[in-house]
């Protein structure tokens, strides 16, 4: 009899009941228990699979051998000081890089093509025409050339748009420089017409949407993130586009999330607010993954890589 696994989420009833029967679904042959469930049935799980976990909910967990996690980004996981000592393995799934990219688009798109000026004329009954460049004539520069900044520079590069990344290694990716470093940075962001934020949020890369980086883009670029709320310091960025370093700005990712009703954000000129929807997990898909590698596990005991602890990500 297999250990069972042990689904652990802070999300709403419903959404943990539907993540359970994807789950169920793509592994019929493995007990699957939650939270709520007993804890000496819990403390014989193997295997936490996890939607941001309550913090401290995977303690007492003596035969834990990796958490997987449903989301892409870690962050909140390592930033648990209660996660025990085993693998964290991060979602990698193609269809999730595939509506990254489709959100990236999109939001460069609405930029490029002055989408954002039209949507405020509009609620002032303004018919006033702005001039077409052609996607040739607008960079993009990406921060983060992983599987989400890979897959939106391949499409944008379809679209026409010239792309320029920045990451750590500044590995190679096809049809893109590939910036590193800080100087790479500063390069980076001199070619940025539109900045798209798809970095990790790791101790490095909190606040490096900045004043610094603001003050290095071309006058009244676009920024999109789609990265981690923390990626920003609100503060530079409200300075930025009161003073039209920054053009407009897409954010879909927050420090709190839902973005307080009462949040200064919602009411500033020159934002178009998103209630994280860049990629959102597809249950199926994830499920599938997360069954493939549980497979394994149960025939060869081999566990996905993790993410380094360290660099976090
Ligand atoms: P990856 O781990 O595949 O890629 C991360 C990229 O960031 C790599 O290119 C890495 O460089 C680069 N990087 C990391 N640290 C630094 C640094 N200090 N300086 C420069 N570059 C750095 O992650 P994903 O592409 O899968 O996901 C990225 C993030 O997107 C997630 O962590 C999550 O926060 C966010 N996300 C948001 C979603 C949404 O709906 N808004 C949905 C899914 C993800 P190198 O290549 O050298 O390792
Ligand atoms: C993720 C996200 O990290 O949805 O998967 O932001």
């Amino acid at each position: 009899m297999p250990t069972p696994l042990l689904l652990e989420t802070s999300l709403g009833p419903d959404e943990e009941a539907e993540w359970l029967a994807a789950l169920t679904v793509a592994m019929p042959d493995e007990a699957i228990i939650t939270g709520g469930d007993d804890a000496a049935i819990r403390r014989n799980a193997e295997i936490a699979i996890v939607a941001n976990p309550r913090p401290g909910s995977l303690q007492d967990l003596p035969r834990l051998r990796w958490v997987q996690s449903l989301w892409a980004g870690v962050d909140a996981l390592l930033g648990d000081a209660t996660v025990p000592d085993v693998p964290v393995v991060r979602l990698v799934d193609p269809s999730l890089a595939g509506a990254m990219a489709e959100a990236v688009a999109a939001a460069v798109l609405y930029l490029h093509r002055d989408l954002h000026l039209y949507a405020s004329q509009q609620r002032r009954r303004e018919w006033r025409p702005h001039p077409v460049r052609s996607a040739d004539h607008r960079r993009v520069t990406i921060l983060g050339m992983g599987e989400m900044g890979r897959a939106s520079a391949a499409l944008l590069r379809t679209i026409g748009f010239p792309v320029s990344g920045w990451s750590r290694s500044g590995a190679d990716c096809k049809g893109v420089t590939v910036h590193s470093g800080r100087e790479g940075l500063w390069s980076a962001l001199a070619q940025a017409d539109i900045l798209v934020n798809l970095l990790p949020l790791t101790p490095t890369t909190r606040g490096v949407l900045n004043r610094d980086v603001f003050g290095r883009l071309p006058r009244g670029a676009g920024l999109v993130n789609y990265g981690r709320g923390a990626h920003v310091v609100e503060a530079d960025l409200l300075e930025a586009l009161t003073m039209g370093l920054v053009g407009h700005a897409v954010l879909d990712v927050f420090e709190n999330e839902p973005l307080p009703v009462d949040h200064r954000l919602w009411a500033t000129h020159g934002v178009t607010i998103l209630p994280h929807v860049a990629a959102p997990t597809s249950r199926s898909s994830a499920a599938d993954i997360v069954a493939g590698a549980v497979r394994t596990y149960r025939l060869t005991g081999y566990i996905p890589q993790g993410v380094d602890r360290t660099r976090g990500y």
